[in-house]
């Protein structure tokens, strides 16, 4: 029985040889060469056109990277769960300081990011109280200075230049629209548990639990948890609210009201190992302590990047 594609007369891949050359009259080969936008100024009615593709090699290329990065993160040296700013800023620090460790970061969303591309109700500028002018520095951010606080002119700015700075680390690993819905846990010999990994699946499949039958999730065993998923909400705070759930702690003490002076050092200074193995930075933070909210000024969580990067390098030099 002929291969399907050949039903269409259609070579399927698998029968054509991968690196076979099309027919040149109607496909021009680019033979691995890349080309420059000057070379293709102006010449789209003079030969222009893309370089031959079968669909199943589109297919072949994304999912064979997808599944030998699974393969390779299902052994962790770090997870981070949320890609808003103050995890993305863990996972800078830790890129930059640790090329040795494999560090997967697990975001809900298809777009990471979290609440830092945009400043305060929807406007485009994002604030940073000093010192935390230090971060943008570090990360090549243009701010304008303000005296005691400096503005970058468009939140975004900020968020993708940090994004594009973690994910071209080799050692990092970014899984979008996957949510981490539980957590991996060991006993410990006084009775409590030490976070051992985390539990995962896609967020469509985590968001219809309850209408679909059972969906089981997958795992990433790491000796580290680093949550910063953000203020309580329909995902926020994930990892907290577990932990009392399973009885690690015994309640959150619940965000509190907006005070800029309190809230910024409660969170940065807080920042810490909540139970064993299990980091919690940023707004997750403040349902833990009961820490204030800080509004649209943002130092605070570049900052809680910073020491939960520290946090987990004393961790796991430990
Ligand atoms: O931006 P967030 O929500 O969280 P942080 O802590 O990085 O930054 C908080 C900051 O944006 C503020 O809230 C500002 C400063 N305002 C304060 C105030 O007073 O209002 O990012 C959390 C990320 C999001 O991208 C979520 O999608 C993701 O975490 N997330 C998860 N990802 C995977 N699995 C989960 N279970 C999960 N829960 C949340």
């Amino acid at each position: 029985m002929a291969p399907p594609a050949a039903m269409f007369n259609e070579p399927a891949i698998d029968s054509v040889p991968l690196k076979s050359t099309f027919d040149v009259k109607t496909f021009p080969v680019q033979n691995g060469k890349t080309n420059t936008l000057a070379e293709l100024a102006d010449k789209w009615e003079h030969g222009f056109t893309f370089a031959p593709i079968r669909e199943s090699q589109v297919s072949r290329a994304m999912t064979r990277r997808y599944f030998k990065d699974l393969d390779t993160y299902a052994e962790s040296d770090i997870v981070i769960v949320g890609a808003g700013s103050c995890g993305l800023s863990t996972a800078y620090m830790l890129g930059k300081s640790r090329p040795d460790l494999k560090i997967a970061i697990i975001e809900a969303s298809v777009s990471p990011g979290g609440g830092a591309w945009l400043g305060g109700q929807l406007f485009s500028a994002m604030v940073m109280r000093k010192p935390a002018e230090a971060f943008l520095t570090d990360l090549g951010v243009p701010f304008e200075d303000e005296g005691d606080f400096v503005v970058v002119k468009h939140a975004a700015l900020f968020t993708s230049t940090l994004l594009s700075k973690v994910l071209s680390f080799p050692n990092i690993k970014l899984f979008n629209a996957t949510a981490v819905e539980d957590l991996i846990t060991r006993p410990t010999a006084n009775g409590g548990v030490r976070i051992a990994g985390v539990v995962t699946n896609w967020t469509l499949v985590t968001m219809h639990h309850d209408d679909q039958s059972c969906m089981d999730p997958n795992t990433i065993n790491a000796p580290l948890v680093i949550s910063t998923t953000g203020h309580d909400g329909p995902f926020g705070a994930f990892s907290v609210k577990r932990l009392v759930s399973m009885q690690q702690i015994e309640k959150l003490g619940g965000m509190r009201g907006l005070d800029m002076n309190t809230a910024e050092d409660a969170i940065v200074k807080g920042t810490r190992e909540v139970v064993p193995g299990l980091i919690v930075g940023g707004m997750e933070l403040s349902e833990v302590d009961g820490a204030n909210r800080m509004g649209p000024t943002f130092g605070a969580m570049a900052l809680s990047g910073v020491k939960a990067a520290e946090e987990a390098l004393k961790v796991f030099e430990e």
